[in-house]
């Protein structure tokens, strides 16, 4: 049932919109409205008189909408005709640091044929608003969110880029920091002045009372470089000063205070500003984080999920062309709720990263076995229709272990010691690993360790160029191909991480920069190596054969509907315990079998495996080798090699 409209409402939007758009903007109110009051009421009801803060709200989405440049309106109106237009087989992302990548936003204007020849639709630009001076966590320490970091342009630099974008279909994704702001922004500067309209938007304690019951149960995020989650004041520093402030991160990242809605109603304002400029899809950094509660990790709170689906609402409202990502790393259990996959589906984001893709493909590397994998994405809940993953293999964080314990032990395994030995092997530090990476926060307290280190050190290149043995380089590119293999077809947008379309290693020299010297996720932070780039068109190089394997898969994958980002991906279990195996279907097209093969040797499938996949007359999609090698009806796998088979 709609719920009933204020007419006041109904009579503002058709003035200020007229009397097309407005019915549009009404049209949506009445079919957010219920999911807004409802997560409103579920976070604010003993705080606010709900309907009226809702009907503020709905009043700011409706500046917004008024605010919205028309080329974007006609990008929104493109986009309700097709709500599924991030959904399509054709969309592939990169993701990049501006300054590492381009020098600015202007060089990467500059660059845009270059993403164009890897079929790039969907571009994530790393954060990019004005950050504070000095230390910044890679620029997740935000001071100003209305200005661009001077650094890499200007607001007006992000707004002729996001149109050059849009005039290539590429879709812009940006960050937005939720949990956090520096402590040098202007409402940090005004809580910790003492102004009593600001000290709410923050944690401030007056001793370690409730710091240490909290502390009880938090993880810490960053044991090593940042320990704890609360940051002590002196006097001085703060009026009243002596007293302590959350920083579940770095003590500069202060935490929001999300339980007062005036923290909510000015992050809305501050992300429908930042979708005003262009960006298309906001990635919403430490989603898990934004409600605290006492006894908990204060993560996945149901009132962070509430939060974000009364942005979700209030978004649609304003600029239904616009779609939210999730930056939740969080355990496999955790994750599909912020897709909406509640109870029953409330709309929540658009996207979320498949964490747990990545971390079973890196267990599936070190192990050579793919049982713990296939177990674990088999029994997990499907994403709602509306909304899908973004599949990766690396990105700009560490690697950390979300090995479920139940999927472990579900399959024999030790959990704590399976995680120990997946931060060893790609530390290099298990014996006969291939692997060139650091750990990243180990903590002698829990014996947990992250991992750091790009795609291709932690796959084995730079150790077999430092040995300068040719195969094993060679076999480390094809378990490169092979996991970008995966992240193109499992289902969802595939990222591809800046430097690893050509095979980009560990920067040496991660440590030089002061302010990253503490921080070994700079290991696969590196600047991009263009003289490498500009080698791709040579297929004898390795920059040519990852380059133009990539292209070939961004081809494969467009081609056909079935790897559409709302199919169904089913894990098959064929017989080898070395080959990860998944059907895509999709009512419109014929179905993808998608075969990944962990081993040193060669594999064989099943012809049963095909069977199962919906597969009689098996045609060859994409592979490794080029042709579809059948065995006495058995599909073999070279080592490492994948392959992609669909049918007539
Ligand atoms: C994010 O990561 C960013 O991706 C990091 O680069 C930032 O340092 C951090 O936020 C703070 O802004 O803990 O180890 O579940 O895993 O938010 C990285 C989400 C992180 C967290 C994630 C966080």
């Amino acid at each position: 049932m709609t719920p009933p409209r204020d007419d006041a409402v109904t009579s503002r939007a058709l003035d200020r919109l007229g009397a097309l758009e407005g019915a549009a903007f009404l049209a949506r109110l009445d079919l957010v409205q219920g999911d807004l009051v409802e997560a409103l009421t579920a976070v604010y009801a003993d705080r606010v008189d709900v309907s009226s803060f809702a009907a503020d709200l709905v009043g700011d989405a409706l500046d917004a909408a008024v605010a919205r440049p028309l080329p974007l309106r006609v990008l929104d109106r493109r986009r309700e005709v097709d709500p599924a237009w991030f959904l399509r087989q054709d969309m592939v992302g990169y993701v990049c640091y501006a300054d590492r990548f381009a020098g600015d936003l202007q060089g990467v204007a500059k660059r845009v044929d270059y993403l164009g020849e890897l079929g790039v639709g969907y571009l994530h630009l790393m954060p990019l608003l004005r950050p504070r001076e000095g230390e910044n966590d890679g620029g997740y320490a935000v001071q100003d969110y209305d200005a661009v970091d001077p650094r890499l342009g200007t607001m007006t630099d992000l707004e002729q880029l996001t149109g050059l974008l849009h005039d290539r279909d590429i879709a812009l994704c940006v960050d937005l920091v939720l949990n956090h702001t520096a402590r040098e922004h202007e409402w940090a500067r005004k809580a910790a002045a003492g102004d009593p309209a600001y000290r709410d938007f923050y944690w401030f304690f007056r001793d370690r009372t409730e710091p240490d019951a909290y502390e009880r149960t938090l993880p810490e995020v960053f044991p090593d470089m940042a320990p704890g989650s609360f940051t002590y004041l002196p006097p001085g520093e703060a009026d009243p000063g002596d007293e302590w402030v959350w920083t579940t991160f770095h003590e500069f990242q202060w935490d929001l205070n999300w339980t007062n809605p005036r923290v909510f109603r000015s992050m809305l304002g501050v992300l429908l500003t930042l979708a005003n400029h262009g960006v298309d899809i906001v990635r919403l950094d430490a989603a898990p984080f934004l409600w605290k509660r006492l006894g908990t990790d204060c993560q996945n709170q149901p009132e962070a999920h509430r939060i974000l689906q009364a942005l979700r609402a209030l978004v649609r409202l304003a600029m239904p062309g616009v779609a939210l990502k999730a930056e939740a790393i969080v355990g496999p259990d955790q994750l599909v709720p912020y897709l909406g996959a509640h109870e029953r589906f409330r709309p929540e984001c658009d996207l979320a990263y498949d964490n747990q893709l990545m971390v079973m493909l890196w267990s599936a590397v070190a192990s050579r076995d793919v049982r713990l994998s296939a177990h674990a994405l088999a029994r997990r809940p499907r994403p709602p229709a509306q909304a899908t993953w973004v599949t990766y293999i690396r990105n700009h964080d560490d690697i950390g272990w979300a090995v479920a314990d139940e999927d472990a032990w579900a399959v024999g395994l030790d959990p704590f010691r399976h995680r120990q030995f997946l931060a060893s092997y790609f530390s290099g530090r298990h014996p006969g690993s291939f692997a060139e990476g650091a750990d990243f926060q180990a903590n002698p307290a829990t014996g947990d360790a992250r991992t750091s280190g790009s795609a291709a050190s932690l796959l084995g290149l730079e150790d077999a160029l430092e040995r300068g043995d040719a195969g094993a380089a060679s076999v480390a590119l094809t378990r490169l191909e092979t996991l970008y293999a995966v992240a193109y077809s499992f289902g969802g947008i595939p990222l591809v991480y800046m430097g690893d379309e050509v095979a980009m290693r560990s920067d040496p020299d991660w440590a030089a920069v002061p302010s990253h010297a503490d921080d070994n996720r700079w290991l696969h932070r590196p600047a991009m190596d263009w003289a490498a780039a500009d080698r791709r068109a040579d297929p004898s190089t390795t920059e040519g054969r990852v380059f133009s394997a990539l292209q070939r898969l961004a081809a494969a994958r467009a081609s056909t509907e079935a790897l559409r980002s709302d199919g169904t991906t089913t894990v098959l279990h064929p017989r080898s315990p070395h080959v990860l195996a998944y059907v895509r279907t999709h009512p419109r097209a014929a179905p993808v079998l998608g075969l990944a093969c962990f081993s040193d040797t060669e594999a064989l499938v099943e012809h049963e495996v095909l069977e199962q996949a919906g597969i009689h007359t098996p045609v060859l999609l994409h592979s490794t080798t080029g042709r579809l090698d059948l065995r006495d009806g058995m599909l073999w796998l070279p080592p490492w090699g994948f392959a992609w088979v669909t049918t007539p």
